[in-house]
């Protein structure tokens, strides 16, 4: 746990790098035992302009880390107070695997193999103590650039190029897992599939980019209105999914019906025109471990008969 008498709290961590990533800053969390070292280290970076997060035990970096606050690269010590670098380095890819942010190792020993094993593990660099000024934030700076720019590359896999919300290939390799995780707990859980009604006379009457601007109005009210808490994505054309995390078909039904009206009621304001859409939508529910594809078609289904039965309804 957190010594009291440390440089920071992990709350004052967290608001720390809460700070740096609304100011779109680079983070490096420095993880090394010796406190003369740390701030030598911490000073080099801060005059690049990084903002620093100090850990003085592997322990304290790994609480950090778990309390899922973004951080673009790490700096540790090999021989911590009670870890080596490696088992941090190793634990560290454990809990995040891939999307871990790069790990920089630093040494004093003379060791050569020490590097090598470093490396070997995961690491994505190692420098030898002292460390040359330039060297050091270089390589530093190089390793949080390149993760930036992997997060950037994962974000736009993740999203719709039109709405910017997450797309039909996040929706489908990440709903199982979410589906699972209800299942686990024990709980049922519904998916939803949301269509616009009459979208292509609405194209036909006011033009395609007028459509264009009614897509990203539907997105970007549903995307309020659904929150983090569930999973939701646009999955082709004036289509979108919702899986619930962990609502039964009567909960999930009484959001659906909000979300219906509250789409229903929102004025869309396009090149002086004011227009309002209605959208229908079907709503399955998932017991068992079925196919991922299974839960989305009976969705379908309903959604089908919401059509057939007038549009602007929900029905499951
Ligand atoms: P229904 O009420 O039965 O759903 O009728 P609909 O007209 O909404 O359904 P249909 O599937 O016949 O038409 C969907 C239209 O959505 C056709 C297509 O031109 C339009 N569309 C699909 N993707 C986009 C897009 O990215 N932008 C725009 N503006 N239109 C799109
Ligand atoms: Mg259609
Ligand atoms: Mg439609
Ligand atoms: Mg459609």
């Amino acid at each position: 746990c957190i010594v009291k008498n440390e440089p920071h709290s992990l709350n004052g961590l967290i608001a720390s790098v809460g700070r740096a990533l609304a100011s779109g800053r680079t983070t490096v969390l420095l993880v090394d035992s010796g406190q003369a070292s740390r701030h030598d280290l911490a000073g080099i970076l801060r005059r690049q302009r990084l903002s620093i997060v100090e850990a003085s035990r592997g322990a304290e970096a790994l609480q950090f880390i778990d309390a899922g606050e973004a951080i673009d690269a790490i700096v540790t010590d090999t021989n911590l107070a009670d870890m080596t670098g490696k088992s941090l380095l190793e634990e560290i890819r454990r809990r995040q695997g891939e999307e871990a942010a790069p790990v920089i190792g630093l040494s004093e020993e003379g060791d050569a193999r020490l590097a090598a094993r470093f490396i070997e593990a995961g690491g994505a660099d190692f420098i030898r103590k002292p460390v040359l000024e330039a060297e050091f934030h270089g390589r530093v700076r190089y390793a949080a650039a390149m993760q930036k720019r992997m997060q950037a590359l994962r974000r736009a896999a993740a999203s719709d190029y039109l709405t910017g919300i997450y797309n039909r290939r996040h929706f489908f390799l990440t709903g199982p897992r979410l589906v699972d995780q209800c299942l686990r707990r024990g709980e049922g859980t519904s998916i939803a599939v949301l269509d616009i009604d009459h979208f292509k006379r609405l194209n036909d009457t006011y033009g395609h980019e007028i459509g264009d601007l009614v897509l990203k109005h539907v997105a970007r009210r549903l995307k309020a209105l659904v929150g983090a808490e569930h999973l939701m994505a646009r999955l082709g054309g004036e289509e979108f999914g919702i899986l619930f995390n962990g609502l039964d078909v009567r909960e999930a039904f009484a959001f659906c019906e909000r979300v219906r009206l509250e789409l229903a009621r929102s004025k869309i304001v396009a090149d002086e025109e004011e227009l309002t859409i209605t959208v229908s939508i079907g709503l399955a529910t998932i017991e068992a471990s079925e196919s991922f594809e299974n839960y989305l078609h009976a969705a379908d289904q309903f959604l089908y008969m919401a059509k057939h039965a007038g549009r602007n309804r929900v029905m499951s």
